[in-house]
């Protein structure tokens, strides 16, 4: 995959603010915040979405879910968030480095939009 914004942000060449890092993973705030509550949580991997993942990624998917519950129980939210991954340009997707949307703050509409 070429690389992404994302890649940069990684890399500490473009700001942003972290609210989580280790080794396997970041998270930071979206620039264009959809809730009060907006967080990108990404692998340092670079995949560019889900459907590129292949079974050595098995391992990192399952832990990008495992942390945005740990980050929406340090941000006060475990109770009631919303987890976005877009996946194609068709679905909303305009960065091409998998991530995880993490959505809480406000009441959110079934079926999403
Ligand atoms: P998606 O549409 O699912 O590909 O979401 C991409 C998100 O990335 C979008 O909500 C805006 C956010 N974003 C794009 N560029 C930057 C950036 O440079 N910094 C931060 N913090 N967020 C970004």
């Amino acid at each position: 995959m070429s690389e992404t914004i994302f890649s940069k942000i990684i890399r500490k060449e473009i700001p942003a603010e972290i609210v989580y890092e280790d080794d396997q993973c970041l998270a930071f705030k979206d620039v264009n915040p959809q809730a009060p509550i907006h967080v990108l949580i990404i692998p340092k991997k670079e995949i560019a979405k889900v459907a590129d993942a292949s079974s050595d990624d098995q391992n990192i998917l399952g832990y990008l879910l495992l942390k945005a519950g740990e980050i929406a129980q340090d941000l006060g939210v475990k109770d009631a968030f919303r987890l976005v991954i877009n996946n194609g340009e068709n679905a909303g997707q305009t960065v091409f480095h998998l991530h995880v949307h993490l959505l809480a703050g406000r009441s959110f509409n079934w079926p999403p939009g």
